[in-house]
């Protein structure tokens, strides 16, 4: 059986009248209005109104489910719907596939089902032109990334996933039987990214990560996709600037190349101004402190205070210079400061989007930072020797895509914004 379709509904407009078509794809509605059959067929760039005449094709369709999948060969004609710049009137139309009703979800969103049916039925979903939506931003949002960080000389790379030991100190890591031997799923690419820099000078990687964390919250997955970049003789200002043009870039490109899926979802994806405000960690506390929140130095900041904060300082903004003792072992301090870091996270609100900064590139200083951190030297050794080779000064950052995409498509939850999600009570499908 041929396959094969001559455009794609989206590629279809009025001038083509008169002109033979093979469209494809499934069937939204199907309405029997007298003599004639109309059906609305819908393929990923669209939708397009069929008329099927003629005995033989009303019969065919006329026990069709909704979302089964048919080719129809026919001619583009002009239409007295409103809702259509034109219509094919069929020839033939071949039934490839049949849906099976009911099914678990209404995909046209007519009646709304819950996230955790939706997320059961994930493939379906997607007929849904909201999801759709997202997913096509998505694509669009990871497009511009590359685009930003190739043009900024980043080389993209592969890291593994499987790993010997922990990459983030020994918290929330996922292990795994790998033969004889204990294996643990990667929490971040840190340790690879920091050693390409000694060969590769920028790279980055984008990619599923992995945290064994029981946390039920709307930005929290067991894996997610992180966007990373490491680069030598960077500070880690510049490695800011960096994250702020890859995250204004996206914005720019979603704003311009997704003007439907916006109208579809309902919002506005403008630009954000530039530069992003810099708020440093001692700044934080004491606007705390005036808000009536008592921290010292050295505090962690908690959920609470972010959401403070997040009413402060609106949008995207860094808070950086965080202590030492808050960060991890590879972080770097500040120039006469030493209790103070050169890192920083990127803020939307309350909600952490990336955090990095400039590494520490002296392996003594990083044994003796493995050791303040109660972690164990010997077990960096495979990573620390590389630092004998010429290990360039470096700065990098995380950034959590999941949530990147929930600030642009104006949706909390980062489940909707990823296709499968797993968290502690999800593993299926
Ligand atoms: P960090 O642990 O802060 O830093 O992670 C970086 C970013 O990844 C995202 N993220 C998550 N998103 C969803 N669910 C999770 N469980 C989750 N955990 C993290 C967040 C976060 O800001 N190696 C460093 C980065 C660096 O310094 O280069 C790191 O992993 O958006």
């Amino acid at each position: 059986m041929d396959l094969k379709r001559t455009h794609y509904i989206g590629n279809l407009n009025a001038s083509l009248k008169g002109q033979k078509v093979i469209v494809g794809g499934w069937v939204e509605d199907l309405r029997e209005l007298g003599k004639l059959t109309f059906l609305t067929l819908r393929d990923v760039t669209g939708v397009a109104q069929i008329v099927v005449v003629g005995e033989e094709g009303i019969k065919q369709v006329k026990d069709l489910n909704r979302q089964s999948v048919v080719r129809v060969t026919g001619t583009v004609q002009e239409t007295k719907a409103r809702d259509f710049p034109f219509e094919i009137k069929s020839e033939k139309i071949e039934i490839l596939s049949r849906a099976v009703h009911p099914l678990p979800i209404d995909p046209i969103g007519r009646l709304e089902s819950n996230i955790d049916n939706r997320l059961n039925a994930r493939a379906l979903d997607l007929r849904n032109q909201k999801t759709a939506s997202i997913f096509k931003m998505r694509h669009h949002a990871l497009q511009s990334i590359r685009k930003t960080l190739t043009e900024l000389g980043f080389i993209e790379v592969n890291t593994p996933k499987i790993i010997g030991s922990a990459s983030e100190g020994g918290a929330n890591l996922f292990s795994l039987k790998y033969f004889d031997k204990q294996a643990y799923l990667a929490q971040s690419p840190q340790l690879y990214k920091e050693q390409l820099t000694l060969g590769l000078e920028r790279v980055f990687e984008i990619s599923s990560f992995y945290r064994a964390e029981k946390s039920h919250t709307v930005r929290h997955l067991t894996e997610f996709t992180s966007v990373d970049i490491e680069a030598d003789f960077m500070d880690y200002l510049d490695v800011m600037e960096v994250l702020e043009k890859v995250v204004t870039d996206v914005f720019e490109h979603v704003e311009k190349n997704c003007i439907q899926e916006q109208k579809v979802l309902g919002i506005e994806v403008k630009k954000p101004k530039t530069p992003f405000e810099r708020v440093t960690y001692a700044q934080a506390i004491k606007e705390l402190g005036r808000e009536g929140i008592s921290l010292t130095e050295g505090d962690d900041l908690q959920d609470s205070h972010l959401r403070k904060l997040g009413e402060m300082h609106q949008g995207f903004y860094f808070l950086i210079d965080w202590p030492m003792k808050l960060k991890p072992f590879y972080i770097h301090e500040k120039d006469g400061e030493p209790s103070l870091s050169k890192s920083f996270d990127l803020q939307y609100g309350y909600l952490e989007l990336s955090s990095g900064g400039r590494r520490l590139h002296d392996p003594n200083k990083i044994r003796a930072r493995l050791v303040e951190q109660g972690l164990n030297p010997s077990q960096f050794e495979d990573h620390l020797k590389a630092f004998d080779w010429g290990m360039p000064p470096h700065s990098g950052w995380g950034l959590g895509l999941d949530r990147l995409m929930s600030v642009l498509t104006k949706i909390d939850n980062v489940r909707e914004v990823v296709l499968y999600p797993r968290d502690p009570e999800r593993l299926f499908p």
